[in-house]
Order: C-alpha cells, then structure tokens, then sequence
C-alpha cells in the first residue's frame, strides 16, 4: 500500500519549507494543508497537542512533529533515495550541530533584525552577518555543505535564504558583498526542483512580513 503523508504547514514558515525541500528532494508526493495559525484546525491540535505547531508530518496516521526531527524522519525512513544526512556518525554529528545553530542563532537574529530600530537594529544586523559569515567559513570550497552533495545543512539552511530578501529590505543592507560565496552556494541551491518549487516566491513573502509587521504593531 502507498504511504499516506499529510504535511500540516504555514506557507511562509521557515520550518515549514526545511520539510517541504527535504520531501520533494526524495520524490515524496504529499497531502500539503496550509494552516491558519490564528484558528487552528482540528486536526493540527490533535496531530501537535503539546507545541500545537506547524510542520507536522503525518505518515500513514501517524504525527511526527518539530522540523529537524521531521526531516531525520523522512531521511531515515526513505534512506535509499537522495540521503540527506552523512552516513558516517562524527559527520553526522556535525550536520546536526549546524543545523541546531541555524535554528537557534539565525532564527533569532533574523527576528531581532527587524524588530529593532537605530542603535539595537544595527549591532543586530553587525551580529547576522558574523553568523553568515560563520557559516560561509563551515561552507568552505565545498558546493554543499555536506560535500558534493546538497544535503542536510543545505536544507535547514535555505529556508533563511528565502527570507534574507525580506531581512534586507527590512533592515537596509546587504549580504553579497559580505558573503559572495554563501550567495553562490544559495543560487546553486535554487537551480534544484526540490528547493526552488518549496520555497515561497520572494515579493510574497515580502507582502506577508508587510502584514506581520502590522499584527505586531511595527512602523
Ligand atoms: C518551531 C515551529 C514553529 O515555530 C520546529 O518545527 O522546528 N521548533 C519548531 N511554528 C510556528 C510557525 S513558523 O514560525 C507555529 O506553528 N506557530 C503557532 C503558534 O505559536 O501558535
């Protein structure tokens, strides 16, 4: 019998896209459901009731949640098409400490980044691109992060690609000056069907943040 997968997810989220990639980069063919996070569905509080959050991936009935968990579902239970993490467990291990930092560090910068103003807003903006640029050094000469291959990095990390156009309108700079190898890792990462058909188009994500700003009473 064919797997049934339901992807409960918010379009411009992203934890979202981290899952989206990772199941177009395996061929997986799913249920996706957007979600309105301000009266939220049945079925997502039932499939996520302790976070009550998007991405759930819901595999034959089943909820999976938290995206990094989910995208090491996904690697490991379809593990003979495209892998994503390294097979061996030092290299592994890695993978899942930056993806960890992207997660941690980025996401918070990224908010920061736009939440602020003057002063704050520029240490903020100095600190993001010490990370980017962090990451650019762990990029190295590779054309992935794993090597030759686009994978588990690579996925966690493209979703804040998506979003860098909106974070540098937003906070008045930008990062292809500082980080011309990061910009060519991103556009290699664009050239895949599995990325470029997962992640949102840019004006309408910049749209969206136009109305994010408001529910949060930003200028
Ligand atoms: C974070 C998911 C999340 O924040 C993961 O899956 O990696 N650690 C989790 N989801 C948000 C939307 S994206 O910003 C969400 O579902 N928010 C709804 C809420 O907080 O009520």
């Amino acid at each position: 019998m064919a797997d049934e997968i339901i992807l409960l997810d918010f379009w411009p989220s992203m934890f979202g896209m981290k899952v989206r990639i990772a199941l177009a980069e395996k061929g997986l063919k799913n249920e996706y459901r957007d979600e309105d996070l301000f009266n939220k569905g049945p079925l997502l509080l039932e499939m996520n009731p302790i976070h009550k959050k998007i991405p759930v991936l819901i595999h034959n009935g089943k909820p999976i949640c938290e995206s990094q968990i989910i995208v090491q579902y996904i690697d490991e239970v379809w593990k003979d098409k495209s892998p994503l993490l390294p097979s061996d467990p030092y290299h592994r291990a890695q993978a899942r400490f930056w993806a960890d930092y992207i997660d941690k560090k980025l996401h918070l910068l990224g908010k920061m980044l736009w939440r602020t103003k003057g002063e704050e807003q520029e240490a903020n903006k100095k600190e993001y691109i010490e990370c980017l640029k962090l990451l650019e050094g762990e990029l190295g000469d590779k054309p992935y992060f794993g090597g030759e291959n686009f994978g588990f990095v690579d996925v966690n990390l493209m979703p804040y690609f998506s979003w860098l156009y909106v974070f540098e309108i937003a906070a008045n700079f930008s990062i292809e000056a500082e980080c011309p190898k990061l910009i060519t890792w991103a556009k290699r990462c664009m050239e895949k069907e599995s990325v470029s058909t997962s992640l949102p188009d840019r004006q309408k994500l910049y749209d969206f943040f136009l109305q994010l700003k408001k529910w949060h009473g930003i200028e």
